[in-house]
């Protein structure tokens, strides 16, 4: 700096003396002189050197120094600023570095705080997802807690216990009072910290246990409503099987009602529908011999009498289930609605058994007086005592259509297609035990005696 002061200050120097020299020689230069004045001017400054420096050189000594001066003071005002200038920039620096600073623990902490919601929110979701498994958790909790309440009370009486000693120990202690008091006030405080938590364990299973309890009470609600539907469904299930036997039945009887015979059927009154007829219960029979036979008479303990008029015999008389005779109308709708077979069961009371059959069982209208149209072939073990009556109409006391001059039927109290008058009768008298007279059920073919037993059976003939 000191060399630069000192160089301005000579330029300085020679300005000014430059400015003299130039206003001293100005008018001659103006009145236009050229070359010659030019010689004079340099003889001049050659002089004003020699005379001027002496005079002026302190002068501008002089004036170099103050302004040398007031230049070092103001490169000092300069620095000075400078100065400031840089420590106010490396405030601002500091202060812009805190800014950064906070501002990036704002951002991190905005972060760390958005972070945290998220987790709470998905911990929040879990929550939600585990309340149903918190129940027996909850449960597990309770049971867990019932047993730290009993620990905690085992530990209140132990604390009691303790206190009980340290009252002992305060008696014995009498001599320190103050040891005493802070043992007491230690084992208070103790017994209290204890008897709190104790007391909160208690609450916290008190609420647990009413949860349990409200959880419990909805659990019967539940259940009485389930009971509810239990029985109701019970009820329908069991009016549904009462319908449904009441269909079977139906259906039973329906396909009764369709059936022409006892075809199929069991041992037991079914009813059939043949043509010309409303449907009609008969005994069907499926043991005797073989199985689809229809009875048509059957004798067997004498419980009903068969001396009975034409309109019993029509329509028919007796139990289905004892004894009985099916009636000549149902007889003749029956033989004539298909080709029918007859079987005739007969037993005697010494207990053996005969048969006849006959494999064409015709029986006509009543304007024919139901007489046996066809019997068909015979078969059997009994012989045939029947054919000796074929073509006979049917006779009752009351309507003589024997071939007899007297009344058959009423000679021998019965119903029966007799001619002159009987190779059998069926429908004689029953006697019980032995007799040889002609009023009883008899099959001369073979037998001479009343017999105990006889069923007719009839059947379509299967082709
Ligand atoms: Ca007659």
């Amino acid at each position: 700096m000191g060399h630069k002061g000192f160089q301005i200050n000579k330029l300085l120097s020679i300005i000014m003396l430059c400015t003299l020299m130039e206003n001293s020689f100005k008018p001659i230069a103006t009145a236009g002189l050229s070359s010659p004045s030019i010689t004079m001017f340099k003889d001049m400054e050659s002089e004003c050197n020699s005379y001027c420096i002496g005079i002026v050189k302190p002068i501008l000594q002089q004036t170099k120094q103050t302004q040398f001066t007031e230049l070092q003071d103001q490169i000092r005002n300069l620095n000075e600023i400078i100065k400031d200038t840089e420590k106010k920039l490396s405030e601002a620096e500091i202060k812009l570095g805190v800014c950064e600073d906070a501002t990036r623990n704002r951002e991190t902490l905005a972060n760390e705080q958005l972070n945290r919601k998220t987790m709470q929110l998905t911990e929040l979701q879990h929550k939600v997802k585990e309340q149903d498994a918190g129940f027996k958790k909850m449960e597990a909790e309770c049971s867990g807690l019932r047993s730290s309440l009993g620990i905690c009370e085992e530990n209140i009486k132990n604390r009691e216990v303790q206190y009980a000693q340290l009252l002992d120990l305060n008696i014995s202690c009498n001599n320190s009072s103050k040891i005493k008091d802070e043992l007491l006030a230690t084992s208070k405080a103790l017994v209290e910290r204890h008897k709190s938590a104790a007391s909160s364990d208690i609450i916290k299973v008190e609420l647990k246990e009413q949860k349990i309890n409200e959880m419990e009470a909805s659990i019967k609600e539940k259940d009485t409503v389930i009971m509810t539907h239990n029985l109701k469904i019970e009820n329908q299930t069991s009016t549904i099987m009462k319908q449904t036997e009441e269909i079977a039945e139906l259906k039973a009887q329906l396909s009764d009602y369709e059936s022409p015979s006892c075809y199929g059927k069991s041992t037991d009154v079914h009813v059939i529908r043949v043509p010309g007829s409303e449907p009609f219960p008969v005994f069907c029979d499926s043991v005797l011999t073989d199985s689809g036979w229809t009875v048509i008479q059957r004798r067997r303990d004498g419980s009903i009498t068969f001396n009975r008029n034409w309109t019993d015999y029509t329509i028919g008389f007796g139990d289905l289930r004892s004894e009985f005779f099916i009636g000549l109308q149902k007889l003749h709708l029956i033989t004539q609605s298909q080709h029918h077979e007859l079987y005739i069961f007969l037993q005697g009371f010494d207990e053996e058994n005969r048969y006849a059959y006959y494999d064409h069982f015709l029986i006509g209208n009543e304007t024919d007086d139901f007489k046996i149209v066809s019997l068909g072939l015979y078969k059997g073990t009994a012989g045939d005592a029947l054919s000796s009556q074929k073509d006979m109409k049917f006779s009752t006391p009351d309507r003589d259509n024997d071939r007899s001059t007297g009344n058959c039927a009423k000679e021998f109290r019965s119903g029966w297609w007799y001619r002159k008058c009987y190779y059998c009768n069926l429908n004689g008298e029953y006697f019980n035990g032995k007799t040889t007279n002609q009023y009883g059920i008899n099959w001369f073919s073979w037998h001479k005696n009343s017999l105990q037993f006889v069923q007719m059976m009839i059947r379509p003939k299967p082709h």
